[in-house]
C-alpha cells in the first residue's frame, strides 16, 4: 500500500508571520501588526497596543485577553517591538524561498494573502495593484516549480482600518467587505489558484478572538456574532467561488486536537463530549450547514442572540465547504475534576497526560493523537482532509552553518507514520501534509524566533537582528527523500 501519487507534500507559513514589508507598496497594517513580542520562556505574553480617544498610548495582553477601553484605535508605537514587521522578509526573499521550497520537492505551499495588502483599509473600492502583482509574482514563482499554492484567505490579518471603524467581525459590513476581498482575489488568480481556504484555526475566537475575529471585546455574545458572521462570509465565498471557476476547492480550516478523558469516570467522559462538541461546532456549520442543536440550547441558556437576516439559512446550506484544513500538534485530556495540574497547549490548557511528553512550550506530543484526530474527523463529515499545519517549535543551535535538528525529524517521522496509518488502514481521505513554518517564521503564540518549527533556518533572532540568511537543516534533506519516496522513507 502506498500513498496517492497526487498527494500534496509541502509546508506552510502565514502572511503577517512570514512576509515582513508590512508598509511596503501601499499596505495597511492588519492585526497581526500591532502586537508586539513575547517570551514563551518566561511567560510574557504579547499584548496589543492601541491609542485612547485623549491621544495616550496603551497596551493589553492578547491571551489572556479582556475587553479594551471604550473607543480606543489600534495603533502601533515607537517603542514598542513588532516582529512580524520584518518577520523573515518573505516579501523580498521569496524567489530565493520558493527555489528552497522546489528543492525539497514540495508539490504545494500554503500560505495565506494578507487582505490589507489588497484593500489597505479592507473594503476599498479599487484594489492595490502593487499588492496583487506581488502574489501574482509569488504564484508564478510556485508554479515555474509546478508547486501548487494553496492560499488561507484570513489567517489572523483583519485590516486595522475595519477594526478601528467598526470592530471588524462583530459588524456584519465586515462580511461584505471580506466578499468582495475574496472575488478581488479569486477572480485574479483562479487560473494560479486552486486550493484555498476561509478562516485559519476559525475556533481560535474562542481564546484569541483579537487574532480571529479583530475583536476588541471578549465576551461570549461578541465571539457569538463574530464567529456566525465569519459562517456566513465563508458560505458566501464557497458558493461564489465555485461560481467563478467550478475547479476551485474552498475548505474550512480548524485548529483540531485528539482529546482524552482522565479516566473512565463518567463526569470525565462527560467533560471530554463537552470538549469535543467546542471544537465540532465549528465544523459541523460549516460542513453541514446549519447550527447543531447543542450550541442553540447554550446559546438559549446563556442568553446568546445570532445577528440573523433572511436568507441566511439558505446561505449556510448552499456553502458548505469542499474540505477540512486542520492543524494537528498536540493532543489535550480533560477532567471534570478542576484540581488536576496543567499544561500549556497550543489551544487550550490541558491536563498532564502522564503517557506523554512535552515539547519545549510543554505541548503534548502525541503522534498515535493524529491518527484518532483524523479518523474522528472523516468518520463525522466524510470530507476530504488536508493536514495543513504540524510540527515542533523548537530551539535550534547553528554550528559552521549546521544545524542537526533530530528532534524534529523524530517528531515528524512519528507524526507522517500514523498518518500513514489513517490512510492506508483506517481509509481516511487525506489532500496532502503541509508542516508548520517550512522556513522559519515568527511565532503566532510568543512573537518569538526561537521557536522554530522549519526545514530551512532564517539567521534572526527575537530582538530582529541576524543576516536574514537561509540555512538547510538536516531536516531539509530528510523530508526531500520522504517527498520523493512519496511517504515510503520516513
Ligand atoms: P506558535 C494559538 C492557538 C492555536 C494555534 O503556533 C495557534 C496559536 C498561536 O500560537 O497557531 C497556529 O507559532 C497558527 C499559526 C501558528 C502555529 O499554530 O505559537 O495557525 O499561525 O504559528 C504555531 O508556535
Amino acid at each position: 500500500m502506498s500513498l496517492p501519487k497526487d498527494f500534496l507534500w509541502g509546508g506552510a507559513t502565514a502572511a503577517h508571520q512570514f512576509e515582513g514589508g508590512y508598509l511596503e507598496d501601499g499596505k495597511g497594517l492588519c492585526s497581526g501588526d500591532v502586537v508586539t513580542s513575547g517570551d514563551g520562556r518566561n511567560g510574557i505574553q504579547r499584548r496589543v497596543t492601541y491609542t485612547l480617544p485623549d491621544g495616550e498610548y496603551g497596551s493589553q495582553f492578547v491571551f489572556p485577553y479582556q475587553d479594551l477601553p471604550q473607543d480606543t484605535k489600534l495603533s502601533c508605537h515607537e517603542d514598542e517591538f513588532y516582529p512580524t514587521h520584518e518577520a523573515s522578509d518573505f516579501y523580498h526573499h521569496y524567489k530565493e524561498d520558493i527555489a528552497l521550497m522546489a528543492e525539497m520537492g514540495f508539490k504545494c505551499y500554503r500560505m495565506s494573502i494578507n487582505w490589507a495588502r489588497i484593500l489597505p483599509h479592507g473594503d476599498d473600492e479599487i484594489p492595490n495593484e502593487k499588492g496583487l502583482e506581488f502574489y501574482d509574482r509569488v504564484f508564478d514563482e510556485c508554479l515555474k516549480y509546478h508547486i501548487e499554492p494553496v492560499v488561507t484567505l484570513l489567517h489572523f490579518e483583519t485590516p486595522v482600518s475595519l477594526i478601528n471603524r467598526y470592530g471588524a467581525w462583530i459588524d456584519r459590513r465586515c462580511v461584505d467587505a471580506f466578499v468582495k476581498y475574496c472575488e478581488f482575489v479569486m477572480k485574479r488568480y483562479q487560473h494560479k489558484v486552486k486550493y484555498w481556504m476561509t478562516f485559519n484555526e476559525i475556533n481560535n475566537m474562542e481564546i484569541l478572538p483579537l487574532y480571529a475575529g479583530g475583536l476588541l471585546k471578549n465576551d461570549d455574545q461578541s465571539k457569538a456574532t463574530a464567529t456566525y458572521h465569519q459562517f456566513i462570509a465563508s458560505a458566501k465565498v464557497v458558493k461564489m467561488a465555485h461560481e467563478i471557476n467550478p475547479e476551485m476547492k474552498v475548505g474550512m480550516m480548524i485548529a483540531y486536537t485528539a482529546a482524552y478523558a482522565l479516566t473512565c469516570h463518567p463526569r470525565d467522559e462527560l467533560k471530554l463530549m463537552k470538549d469535543n462538541q467546542i471544537r465540532h461546532f465549528y465544523c459541523d456549520v460549516q460542513c453541514r450547514g446549519h447550527y447543531p442543536q447543542y450550541k442553540l440550547k447554550e446559546y438559549q441558556r446563556n442568553g446568546i442572540h445570532l445577528p440573523v437576516l433572511e436568507g441566511d439559512q439558505q446561505i449556510l446550506k448552499e456553502g458548505t465547504v469542499d474540505y477540512i484544513g486542520l492543524s494537528y500538534y498536540s493532543s489535550s485530556c480533560v477532567s471534570g475534576d478542576e484540581k488536576q495540574e496543567t499544561t500549556s497547549g497550543n489551544m487550550t490548557t490541558s491536563i498532564i497526560n502522564p503517557y506523554l511528553k512535552t515539547s519545549e512550550w510543554g505541548w503534548l506530543v502525541d503522534p498515535v493523537g493524529l491518527r484518532i484526530a483524523l479518523n474522528q474527523l472523516y468518520e463525522r463529515y466524510e470530507l476530504p482532509l488536508f493536514i495543513v499545519e504540524n510540527g515542533l517549535g523548537a530551539i535550534d543551535h547553528m554550528e559552521n552553518g549546521q544545524i542537526h535538528d533530530t528532534y524534529r525529524i523524530e517528531y515528524l517521522k512519528e507524526h507522517i507514520y500514523e498518518m500513514k496509518k489513517a490512510i492506508e488502514e483506517d481509509g481516511v481521505d487525506l489532500m496532502g501534509y503541509t508542516p508548520w513554518g517550512c522556513i522559519d517564521v515568527i511565532s503566532a503564540g510568543t512573537g518569538e524566533m526561537r521557536k522554530r518549527y522549519g526545514f530551512v533556518y532564517v539567521d534572526k533572532d527575537d530582538s530582529g537582528n541576524g543576516t536574514m540568511k537561509r540555512y538547510k537543516k538536516d531536516s531539509f534533506y530528510w523530508y526531500q527523500k520522504v517527498i520523493q519516496s512519496n511517504g515510503e522513507e520516513i
